[in-house]
């Protein structure tokens, strides 16, 4: 009898922890797939006290600990994570993006995984942001992003930064966007992103031409979509290149000269950005050597510093004449990621400007 009852207690319980399992494994198959690849940055930093906000050590965290320092993000996303680098930002370089854009392009043609978010130092962050832009060959979510404050930081933001884009990255809704960088609750597009402030957590804006949408409690929330092609319909491929074309940033401001534009040129820009005052203005004494520059076969793009509006072509200078390409609205780091890749179609100035029109 006393044996009975064992045996009908042990199985209900049986059945009742399959229920369980059963369930448990339900509701994992409904999450997302996310991958996180951790390339460094303060998200990844530590520093000596909990009010070291500045001066701490930037890409000392692994992306294991970023990931369990969440325990939120595993009821939003089935999530696994690769450590691709451990760098502060500020040396990201152009082997590296290679590296990340073809890690990027292998994970999400797999059908296991249904969007990435890449964790990195907010430096260079809105450049990477672009860079991918125009490579990733998938509509699948990407998303960028880092924190002001280190982990160990009072208020840090890095760990709701990481949750908004985990729930970003696995949302359907944010399918098709292009890459996208979600900080501070915000989410923005790669083109037109920057980092506006030394240390302030809202450090990233969109300023003129405007955020994409919010994530609130964990929900993203889109009110503009992004004009520009970017991702499948880029013509750019990455795939196949070990290296990109060298290009610089030469800063125009008062009394500057032509040396910067020479030595670039020098040491074998094939292409130059010409970060002009202004509307893209080119001072007397740097033309000369950009127009020799473009004699050589150098690309020369003129963008603007002022960080806001239209490079009007023809506009400070006869583009038609100089045989120069303007840059639309892209910031000077940002027109050097396209001109660089624009660089590996073609160097026909009136197709490149098309590409600055186009993306
Ligand atoms: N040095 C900065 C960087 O790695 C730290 C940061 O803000 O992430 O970009």
């Amino acid at each position: 009898m006393l044996h009975q009852s064992f045996t009908r207690a042990m199985a209900a319980l049986f059945a009742f922890l399959f229920l369980l399992a059963s369930a448990a494994q339900a509701q994992t198959a409904k999450l997302p797939n996310v991958t996180i690849l951790a390339t460094g940055g303060t998200i990844a930093g530590t520093g000596a006290t909990s009010t070291t906000t500045v001066g701490y050590t930037a890409a000392t965290v692994g992306v294991q600990a970023l990931i369990q320092a969440v325990p939120e993000i595993a009821k939003v996303a089935n999530v696994s994570g690769e450590q691709v680098f451990q760098i502060a930002s500020e040396n990201m370089g152009n082997e590296h993006w290679l590296i990340l854009a073809k890690r990027v392009n292998a994970l999400l043609a797999q059908p296991n995984v249904d969007g990435i978010v890449i964790t990195h130092g907010t430096d260079t962050l809105e450049e990477t942001a672009y860079f991918l832009n125009l490579v990733v060959k998938s509509r699948k979510p990407v998303v960028v992003v880092g924190s002001m404050r280190p982990s160990t930081a009072l208020s840090a933001d890095g760990p709701i930064n990481l949750y908004n884009a985990v729930n970003l990255a696995g949302s359907p809704q944010a399918v098709g966007k292009g890459v996208m960088v979600a900080m501070n609750d915000q989410i923005h597009a790669a083109r037109d992103v920057t980092k506006a402030n030394t240390t302030t957590t809202d450090t990233f804006r969109s300023t003129e031409l405007g955020m994409i949408g919010y994530i609130q409690g964990g929900k993203p929330f889109f009110y503009r979509d992004v004009t520009r092609k970017h991702t499948v319909e880029s013509e750019f491929d990455v795939s196949k290149l070990d290296a990109l074309p060298q290009v610089d940033v030469a800063y125009a401001y008062a009394n500057v000269g032509d040396v910067a534009v020479k030595a670039l040129v020098a040491a074998g820009a094939r292409g130059l950005v010409h970060a002009g005052v202004g509307n893209g203005s080119l001072p007397a004494k740097t033309k000369p050597a950009l127009v020799a520059a473009r004699s050589q076969g150098v690309v020369i793009v003129r963008s603007a510093r002022v960080g806001q509006g239209i490079v009007a072509r023809n506009g400070e200078a006869n583009d038609d004449q100089l045989d120069f390409v303007v840059s639309d609205t892209l910031s000077p780091q940002k027109a050097r990621i396209l001109l660089m890749l624009a660089l590996t179609k073609t160097s026909n100035t009136k197709d490149i400007q098309r590409m600055f029109y186009t993306y």
